[in-house]
């Protein structure tokens, strides 16, 4: 009897828990930033976004969406889509070429209620698509400081190795912003251009990674940015900023 009450109470607290998605709600984008001055193709994925009407932009009017696609999602890595979410939509996003830098707040509307968003927007002066391969300590993709990368992780074990050039004593603080905190875990390490390592981290405030240093010497930095489950693919983008701290 006494199991039974417990049971019984154990029930009603999963069920007080378990997420409710009654209401339209976005779980992931690709890619994860977008540039000024530039058209590109949204993948936006989450919850009751298969009868969107439209993408509204409350505070950047001159910004433009069309919707070219609403469809039921797959399966992610073998994620429940009930957090990861179970529709998608494809949208095509236009921005202004004098769009300030930051993030770009926007609204899905569905007849489930509108589905708010925050993407980062990067100036086209600073923006550097990845370019694969770059996979290792020989195979580096270049990168300035205050450049930053919309890339992806584009498969399971995938790493992205980035080289920066530093003087020693110079600070740098490097950040990755995944699409979803949902699908991916992203994982950021350092090390000099010995390939000895020098610093790591994988969650700061969110299960992003934001890693600061001084560089022990003049010369190559490389960075290398994974997930921290080694997953990728579809839904595995993300922003990579490298930028010299105060
Ligand atoms: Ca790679
Ligand atoms: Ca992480």
């Amino acid at each position: 009897m006494k199991c039974a009450v417990i049971m019984l109470v154990l029930a009603a607290c999963a069920a007080a828990q378990e997420p409710k998605k009654e209401v339209a709600a976005i779980a992931a984008l690709e890619p994860a930033a977008l540039v000024t001055g530039g058209t590109a193709t949204m993948k936006i994925r989450g919850f009751k976004l298969k009868d969107a009407t439209e993408i509204r932009f409350p505070k950047a009017p001159g910004v433009k969406a069309v919707v070219k696609e609403k469809k039921d999602a797959g399966q992610v890595n073998g994620l429940d889509n009930k957090a990861t979410g179970d529709t998608q939509i494809v949208a095509e996003f236009t921005l202004p070429a004098d769009l300030p830098a930051g993030p770009l707040e926007f609204t899905i509307a569905t007849p489930a209620g509108d589905a708010a968003a925050k993407i980062p927007v990067v100036a086209a002066s600073e923006a550097v698509e990845e370019k694969e391969p770059n996979n290792g300590f020989r195979e580096t993709q270049k990168l300035a400081l205050g450049q930053s990368i919309v890339g992806s992780i584009n498969g399971e074990r995938d790493v992205d190795v980035y080289e920066i050039t530093v003087k020693a004593g110079q600070k740098i603080r490097a950040t990755v912003t995944g699409g979803s905190a949902v699908t991916m875990d992203a994982a950021l390490t350092c090390y000099d251009a010995r390939g000895q390592f020098l610093a790591s981290c994988d969650d700061a405030e969110t299960r992003d990674p934001v890693l600061s240093l001084t560089a022990p010497a003049d010369g190559p930095l490389l960075l290398c940015i994974s997930d921290a489950h080694d997953k990728g693919g579809e839904w595995h983008s993300y922003l990579f900023t490298v930028e010299e701290a105060k």
